[in-house]
């Protein structure tokens, strides 16, 4: 059976929720790690027509739709792998720190502003 691919941009901070989640679940060997590049974009977006193409994107086998919500992938596995999130201490630290401090620079500034900023690109 083929691993799912986890499609990443690397300054996105839902991918690193997702990252992180699936680290403190010891789940990386689950996952076949891609970064968003000009190529992969194009085979997703063919795949999902006019959606708006998110990353973090899992794709379960080639060829199929990807999800695109970070929560939703977190509960996929959540599910299929019986996870109890309520012994992990990485995932709330992160979604209570930085995560939150990240949602409040997208309300001050805009999203696309924010990502900008944490790309380096202003
Ligand atoms: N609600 C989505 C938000 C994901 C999102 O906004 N991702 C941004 C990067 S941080 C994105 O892919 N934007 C489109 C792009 O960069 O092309 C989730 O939780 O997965």
């Amino acid at each position: 059976m083929s691993v799912p691919t986890l499609f990443l941009k690397s300054t996105c901070p839902f991918c690193l929720k997702v990252v992180v989640f699936m680290s403190e679940a010891g789940l990386m060997d689950k996952v076949k790690l891609e970064k968003d590049s000009d190529e992969n974009r194009a085979t997703l977006q063919d795949i999902i027509g006019d959606e708006k193409l998110t990353f973090p994107a899992l794709q379960l086998a080639a060829g199929e739709k990807p999800m695109m919500d970070s929560d939703g992938i977190i509960d996929h596995f959540v599910k299929s792998e019986g996870i109890n999130l309520d012994t992990f201490q990485a995932l709330p630290y992160y979604k209570t720190g930085v995560m939150q401090g990240y949602l409040r620079m997208v309300k001050h500034i805009g999203h696309a502003e924010a990502m900008d900023v944490i790309a380096g690109k202003i």
